[in-house]
């Protein structure tokens, strides 16, 4: 992939960058859980009806996240950040904090963060590493509200801030734009639809994954099949011929 000194690269990931890292992907789940539909676990509906079950769904993902570690494909994000600074930017919507781990900072995780939760009416976020599998589940010391995780469910708005955030890089970067999509099958908006808007204003569009989806790789100039944890280390190597 050829950057120059003008290049603005921007980064959606998913589920399948850290799927080396030992992390199960959603499409890998089969969009299910114990038999759940992740849809209903991991949305407000949810959580009403039953908040110990969505806590256990939680849960486990803590217990599952803090054992693992990022990799190679992590890696590879937080050094492009590092060489090319403001003209980069990570929109991630991963929860499980590796790209935080392997030294990423402009990273936006804009499906929320696993190891935080919020009083569901303070909505103040705080770091919580804590796992909840029984009965009582935790509640806000200054008003006796449930906490919750600190996730963006189906149904509920990403933050508007992100969006923003987003969206000024993509119309400030214009045709200089490298949007580069990786490990993700490109089925839940408006983070699908993140290609259309780098489209949008004549930047290079990638998608990076071990299995793309016809329907998404559609949407791209170039699709590049293979694992992120070893696509993404030479991909971005200036001396390195576009593959
Ligand atoms: C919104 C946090 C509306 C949860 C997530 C009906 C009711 C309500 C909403 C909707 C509806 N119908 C449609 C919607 C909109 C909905 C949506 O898009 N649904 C989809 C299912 C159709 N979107 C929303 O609800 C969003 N909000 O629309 O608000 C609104 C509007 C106005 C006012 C009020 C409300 C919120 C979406 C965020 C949901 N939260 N995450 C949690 O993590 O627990 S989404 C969650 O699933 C992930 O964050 C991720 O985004 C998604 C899974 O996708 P991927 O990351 O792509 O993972 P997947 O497994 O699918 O794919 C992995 C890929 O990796 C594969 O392609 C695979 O080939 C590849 N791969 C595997 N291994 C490797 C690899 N690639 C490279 N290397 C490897 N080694
Ligand atoms: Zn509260």
């Amino acid at each position: 992939m050829k950057l120059d000194s003008q290049s603005r690269v921007l980064v959606l990931t998913g589920a399948g960058v850290s799927a080396e890292s030992g992390v199960p992907t959603f499409r890998g789940m089969n969009g299910l859980w114990e038999g759940h539909r992740v849809e209903e676990v991991a949305s407000p509906e949810g959580f009403a009806a039953d908040p110990l079950l969505v806590w256990r769904f939680y849960s486990l993902r803590r217990e599952g996240a803090a054992k693992v570690a990022p990799n190679a494909g992590h890696v590879a994000l937080a050094e492009l950040e590092a060489r090319l600074g403001e003209r980069f930017l990570l929109a991630t919507q991963n929860v499980d904090g590796l790209h935080a781990r392997a030294g990423s900072r402009r990273m936006l995780a804009i499906h929320g963060e696993l190891f935080q939760s919020r009083c569901e009416r303070c909505n103040v976020p705080f770091a919580d590493a804590q796992t909840y599998f029984a009965a009582p589940l935790p509640r806000c010391e200054t008003c006796g509200g449930a906490i919750r995780p600190h996730i963006v469910w189906f149904g509920e708005m990403l933050d508007p801030a992100h969006l923003q955030r987003v969206e000024a890089f993509i119309e400030e970067a214009g045709k200089r734009l490298v949007f580069i999509a990786v490990g993700t099958s490109g089925m839940v908006y408006p983070a699908a639809g993140l290609v259309d808007a780098a489209r949008s204003v004549g930047g290079q569009t990638w998608l990076v994954d071990a299995a793309p989806s016809a329907e998404y790789s559609a949407r791209f100039d170039r699709v590049l099949t293979g694992k992120s944890g070893e696509i993404l280390p030479g991909l971005f190597s200036e001396s390195a011929p576009s593959p």
